[in-house]
C-alpha cells in the first residue's frame, strides 16, 4: 500500500510506519459511515502490507483527535436503521483496530470523545497533547458507549473511575488522562507526532514476528487466567521459531 487520501483520511507510509489521520475536521473528525468503512479496510490492508510494521492513528487540525460518531449523519437515521446497523456492522467495528495484528499507537490531539476515545482505546498505546479532552457522553445521549467503551475503559482504568466518567459522561484533561492511565503520557501539540514517531520507530525496528507475538501474548493476559496465559505466552514464543529472524538477530553473539 502507498500512501492514499480520500474524503475522509489520509494515510502516509515511512520507514516502516503508516500515519493514518482521520480528515473530517470540519465536524471534529466525526466518524460517519463512509470513516468507519475505510477505516475498517484499511485494517486488514495495513496488516497485510509488508512494508508496514506499526500503524499511527491521529486527526486533522488542532481541535479534535475525533468527537465520536457523526451525530449530523445518526440524526437523520431512523430507528430500524440504527438497529439494523447495530446488529450487522459494530460487530466488527469494536474490535476492529484492536484485532490488527501490528501494534498502533493513537496520537490525540484536542477532543477525545464517545467513538473517538474508544477508537483511541483500540489501539496499542496512546500519547496525547495537552490540549486533548476526553469522555464518554453517551449516557447524556440516551445511549450507552457500544464500540466497546464499557468493557477497555474499566480494564485501563478500573471499573470505579470507569464507571465515574461514563456516568456522568464528563470530560476530563489530558493530565487527568495521563494520571488515570488512558495515555502513555503527554506532551506539546508541536511534539504530538515527532513523539509518536519516535515510539513507532522504535517499535518498527525490531524484528515484526517478534513484535506480532509479544502483541497476541500480551493480549492474551487481559483474556485469560495466568495458566491460560501462560499456554498463550508459550504458542506465541514457538512461532517466533517459524522465522529464522533471531537465528540472524544471535549471529553477534557467536564465538
Ligand atoms: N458529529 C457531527 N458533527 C460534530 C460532532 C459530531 N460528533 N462534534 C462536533 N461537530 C461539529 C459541530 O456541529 C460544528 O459544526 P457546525 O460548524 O456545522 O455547527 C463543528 O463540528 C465544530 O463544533 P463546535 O462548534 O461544537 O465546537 P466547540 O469547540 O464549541 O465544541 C465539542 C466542541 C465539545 C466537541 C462539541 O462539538 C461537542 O460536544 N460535540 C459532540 C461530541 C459528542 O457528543 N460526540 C458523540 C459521542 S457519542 C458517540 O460517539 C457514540 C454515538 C452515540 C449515539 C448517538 C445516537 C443518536
Amino acid at each position: 500500500m502507498t500512501a492514499t487520501t480520500s474524503d475522509v483520511k489520509t494515510i502516509s507510509i515511512n520507514e516502516g510506519v503508516a500515519v493514518v489521520t482521520l480528515n473530517r475536521p470540519q465536524v471534529m473528525n466525526a466518524l460517519n459511515i463512509q470513516l468507519r468503512e475505510e477505516i475498517m479496510q484499511l485494517a486488514q490492508a495495513m496488516d497485510a502490507d509488508p512494508d508496514v510494521n506499526v500503524i499511527i492513528f491521529t486527526g486533522a487540525g488542532d481541535k479534535a483527535f475525533c468527537a465520536g460518531a457523526d451525530l449530523k449523519e445518526r440524526g437523520q437515521r431512523t430507528t430500524e436503521e440504527m438497529y439494523n446497523e447495530r446488529r450487522f456492522f459494530r460487530g466488527r467495528w469494536v474490535n476492529v483496530i484492536a484485532s490488527m495484528a501490528k501494534p498502533t499507537i493513537a496520537a490525540i490531539n484536542g477532543y477525545c470523545l464517545g467513538g473517538g476515545l474508544e477508537l483511541a482505546l483500540q489501539c496499542d498505546l496512546r500519547i496525547a497533547s495537552d490540549n486533548a479532552k476526553f469522555g464518554l457522553p453517551e449516557v447524556t445521549l440516551g445511549f450507552l458507549p457500544g464500540a466497546g467503551g464499557t468493557q477497555r475503559l474499566p480494564r485501563a482504568i478500573g471499573l470505579q473511575k470507569a464507571k465515574e466518567m461514563i456516568l456522568t459522561g464528563k470530560h476530563i484533561d489530558a493530565a487527568e488522562a495521563e494520571r488515570l492511565g488512558i495515555v502513555l503520557r503527554v506532551v506539546s501539540r508541536a511534539e504530538l507526532m515527532p513523539a509518536a514517531m519516535d515510539l513507532a520507530r522504535s517499535i518498527a525496528k525490531n524484528p515484526r514476528i517478534a513484535v506480532m507475538q509479544a502483541k497476541v501474548a500480551l493480549n492474551a493476559s487481559l483474556e485469560t487466567m495466568l495458566s491460560g496465559g501462560a499456554q498463550a505466552e508459550n504458542e506465541a514464543w514457538l512461532a517466533c521459531l517459524l522465522s529464522d529472524t533471531w537465528k540472524a538477530k544471535l549471529e553477534r553473539f557467536k564465538d
